[in-house]
């Protein structure tokens, strides 16, 4: 019998913007997103699932189903239209009235204050690679840990450096929809963990109360053959762009040699410089001890080939076509599909034990995390709706899989608090739209009643018990 710690904390994760809906109600900003998607997808952030007026519903179900922890994200355009300046009250009390609804249900809200949802006044101003705006984010986080930190006990600076640089600026399926830019990835990254590290540290250095960390994406990258010295080095430096250079900065508060020879060979075969200052290093190193967990998102691992000297080319599959999707990027490698691995119907390789892996990794390379929560997880799927519910066996089975691979983890010596569930009820999904659904509760999206699937039955046990089965 495999049972998880009794401190172990069970959850449910949402975002503001795929959430909230009410995206031009009571003085809220514009974020970037909203052209974008009108511009180049089918469907638009309205009205997501309505949160804004049914949170109380969706924490009345989060009390029923024994969800003890609810991720959140504040969108920062409600709280400052423009990004910065004036504050913009109907917002700020929003969140003040969410984070009591939560405490009176007994589920305890995990805040995240970016979830990709940058103000467009600030976004169009080049977002996180114009250093301006680092300085907009740290004044915007310190104003809430200021306003809401009685109704806060676990903070996240940002939800997913990683694939906000990749979206914005590699395959370019997030606003502004640049591709191929190697060089504004890590710029985006760096810059973004610049603006981490100061939040924290002013967190820190005022003593204020609760703990803080931060979200990253750690998708797991493996050779395609490891007897391969070119594919081990394509994995290498796909590790790298997603997951090694956010987590150096993270917890090393620089970047290793490793990490700087890798970025150096991509940008070489890519074009484009970073600036690094040696004012960032000071905080990135002032920082690096202060981050009192790390967030794991774990979704999917991918196998690579190199090398590969072609054109960099990514097709991202928006549609859940299964194999519509292609990845080579100059000078890194090309994903491989053809392992002996299953796959969701939007390529997203499923494998636990990637899970377990970086996991690891993190408690082998960086001794200095502290604790980690599995701060999002979980299958899209395209639900069938019968009998006012939805017999989502396979989301289960997704589910108990990597709660294995935790637990093996902890077997193993790392420290994992928690598991919160990609998503609590359906969201829309930011490049998928509505039809790649996750949750535990059904959202017909047209009525915005939800309905409890047979995986929130099942989780629901799993909280009470703990024991994965
Ligand atoms: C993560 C994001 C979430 C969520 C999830 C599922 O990257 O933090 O916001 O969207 O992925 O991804 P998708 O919606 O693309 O299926």
């Amino acid at each position: 019998m495999k049972r998880l710690p009794e401190d172990f904390i069970f959850g449910g994760a949402t975002a503001a913007y795929q959430a909230e809906g009410a995206t031009e109600t009571d003085g809220k900003g514009r974020v970037a997103w909203d052209t974008f998607l009108e511009d180049n997808y089918w469907y638009t952030a309205e009205p997501a699932s309505d949160f804004y007026h049914r949170y109380p519903v969706d924490l009345e179900l989060a009390e029923k189903f024994g969800i003890k922890g609810i991720r959140i994200s504040i969108a920062w355009s409600r709280i400052f239209p423009n990004g910065f300046g004036e504050v913009n009250q109907k917002g700020v009390d929003f969140y003040h009235d969410l984070f009591d609804e939560c405490h009176k249900r007994g589920v305890e809200p995990f805040v995240t204050l970016h979830h990709f949802d940058t103000p467009e006044v600030l976004h169009s101003q080049g977002d996180f690679l114009n250093r301006e705006n680092v300085e907009h984010f740290v004044n915007y986080a310190k104003f809430c840990f200021t306003e809401y930190g009685k109704q806060v006990n676990y903070w996240t600076t940002f939800n997913e450096i990683g694939p906000i640089g990749d979206g914005q600026y590699l395959n370019g399926k997030f606003p502004p929809g640049i591709k191929y830019d190697l060089a504004k990835v890590f710029q985006s990254h760096h810059n973004m963990m610049i603006a981490h590290a100061k939040a924290i540290a002013h967190f820190k250095d005022n003593k204020l109360s609760g703990e803080i960390g931060i979200v990253h994406a750690l998708p797991t990258k493996y050779p395609y053959d490891p007897n391969s010295p070119e594919d081990v080095r394509a994995a290498e430096l796909e590790d790298i762009i997603h997951n090694k250079f956010i987590l150096d900065a993270t917890y090393l508060g620089k970047y290793s040699e490793e990490t700087l020879n890798g970025v150096k060979e991509i940008l070489e075969a890519n074009g484009g410089e970073l600036d690094i200052r040696p004012e960032d290093l000071d905080i990135l190193h002032y920082a690096k001890d202060m981050n009192d967990f790390l967030g794991i998102n774990y979704y999917m691992s991918d196998w690579m080939r190199g090398p590969y000297n072609g054109n960099t080319t990514i097709t991202h599959n928006a549609t859940g076509e299964q194999g519509s999707s292609e990845y080579k990027i100059k000078g890194v490698g090309m994903r491989e599909f053809e392992v002996d691995v299953p796959r969701t119907e939007w390529d997203w390789m499923i494998y636990p034990q990637g899970l377990y892996d970086q996991i690891m990794r993190v408690v082998r390379d960086y001794p200095n995390y502290k604790k980690i929560y599995i701060t999002e997880n979980g299958l899209g799927y395209k639900d069938h709706f019968e009998d006012n519910t939805v017999y989502d066996d396979e989301r289960i089975d997704y589910i108990k899989q990597h709660l294995l691979a935790i637990y093996d983890a902890i077997q193993d010596g790392a420290d994992v608090r928690g598991y919160f569930l990609w998503s609590l009820m359906d969201v829309f999904s930011w490049s998928n739209g509505y039809e790649k659904r996750y949750g535990l509760f059904y959202v017909n999206f047209e009525t915005q009643e939800r309905f409890p699937k047979k995986s929130a039955y099942w989780y629901k046990k799993l909280s009470e018990t703990h024991i994965i089965e």
